[in-house]
């Protein structure tokens, strides 16, 4: 049986509500099948409008095999590239990120513009016809300051994220921000468990004193159910709406993303260790009502994001191994805020670069676990791991979609 056959059937046969078997976690050929049914296909976050805010401007990002550079070019337009020079294949920018009128490749300095035409070669014959070889392009597309790219070669319809994300994210006008400050780290764990971790706040009182300063541990925050029957989480969708701000909670039908305004605890304005904003300038004019707690967004497989009235935060998840997981946290503040004046980064980042290192120490130690030969799927909490089965069915059902596609004959 090969794996995908084997998979498929493990998929199909699986207990609902319990977490996955072991190879879930842990099998290379699993993880190269996830990479290719979920990171290579969907939409996928990779940074924001604001990290090139300048022609010339450009940054690179690995995504599994694939090597993407993302340029702002001199008509001011955002694209991703693919990052292998068309003469022998090799990576054209190595750098993490720069500033440059061209990009030359450094073998055999092949030369071309941010837009990926080629524009000189040396000693290749008169007859050497450059439009041939520009840079490969990718899917890219930019939502209220959020650059998604997708590597298939045909992209998934991202109207209906747009659309409904828009007017929510519209008023922290993330295109006008700056990044305060920005992190990587590596959690050493699969993917899937660095999201099923994410889905849930079973875990918060226990392991994040920061965090549970201001954001609430009921599962009608995190989660997919029960805000309706929360009338704190009603009132505040009201208090929000009359601030001109959109609230209510919005899962897609096809589970991939969910967008919600959730209150904070106590009236907490910011993710700081008082509550108070960390930065003294508003988002937006309508951000700066009060009360208005966090938006919250997440998009499989790759973002979840919370968005406050003084700063936005984007998390940005892509597998480095079947058992590692990088984890970039950007923090976005009013591109006007001087640092050191309007905020402290200390200050600013303090909740999660805590909160982000404990969520990796809990990845980590569920990972450990699951390496055991004696690790079984366990159950669900259905109370407060209702966004962890909402996730992992997500996952599931995909995959299932995808092996059998992938089963049937061409027609
Ligand atoms: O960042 C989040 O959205 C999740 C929700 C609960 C705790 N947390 C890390
Ligand atoms: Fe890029 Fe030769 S491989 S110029
Ligand atoms: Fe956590």
């Amino acid at each position: 049986m090969t794996t995908r056959q084997s998979m498929l059937e493990q998929l199909q046969n699986r207990r609902d509500g319990f977490s996955l078997a072991q190879p879930f976690y842990t099998d290379p050929d699993i993880f190269r099948i996830d990479m290719e049914n979920f990171y290579y296909r969907e939409w996928l976050f990779v940074g924001h409008d604001c990290e090139l805010s300048r022609p010339g401007n450009y940054m690179t990002v690995q995504v599994g095999e694939y090597s993407v550079i993302l340029t702002r070019a001199r008509d001011k337009k955002i694209r991703a590239l693919h990052n292998a020079c068309r003469h022998r294949g090799s990576r054209v920018c190595s750098a993490e990120k720069g500033t440059s009128a061209k990009l030359v490749c450094p073998y055999h300095q092949w030369t071309y513009d941010l837009d990926g035409t080629l524009q000189f070669v040396r000693h290749m014959g008169e007859d050497f016809d450059k439009s041939k070889f520009s840079l490969k392009p990718i899917h890219c597309e930019s939502i209220e300051g959020y650059i998604f790219i997708c590597l298939a070669d045909v992209a998934p319809d991202i109207e209906p994220l747009r659309q409904k994300i828009a007017p929510y994210l519209a008023p922290h006008n993330i295109p006008e921000t700056k990044v305060a400050f920005k992190s990587s780290i590596i959690e050493k764990g699969n993917w899937k468990l660095v999201w099923e971790n994410n889905r849930e706040c079973y875990h918060c009182a226990a392991n994040h004193p920061e965090l549970c300063r201001t954001y609430p541990e009921a599962a009608s925050v995190t989660g997919v159910q029960g805000m309706m029957d929360d009338p704190e989480i009603l009132a505040h969708w009201a208090h929000c709406e009359q601030a001109g701000l959109e609230a209510r909670f919005f899962l897609s039908p096809d589970g991939q993303f969910r967008v919600t305004r959730m209150p904070l605890i106590d009236g907490a304005e910011s993710y700081t260790m008082s509550g108070k904003p960390a930065v003294k300038k508003n988002m937006g004019e309508k951000t700066g009502a009060g009360g208005i707690g966090a938006l919250l967004l997440f998009h499989y497989p790759t973002t979840w994001n919370h968005f406050l009235g003084d700063h936005a935060i984007s998390f940005r998840v892509i597998p480095r191994g079947p058992q590692e997981t990088e984890v970039t946290t950007t923090w976005l503040v009013p591109k006007d805020a001087v640092e050191g004046i309007d905020y402290d980064v200390e200050d600013l980042t303090h909740v999660w670069t805590f909160t982000n290192d404990q969520d990796r120490q809990i990845v980590e130690e569920n990972a450990r676990g699951i390496r055991s030969p004696a690790y079984e799927p366990g159950p669900y909490s259905t109370e407060d791991e209702g966004g962890v089965m909402q996730f992992v069915e997500w996952y599931v059902n995909t995959s299932i979609n995808r092996l059998t596609d992938a089963q049937k004959p061409l027609s």
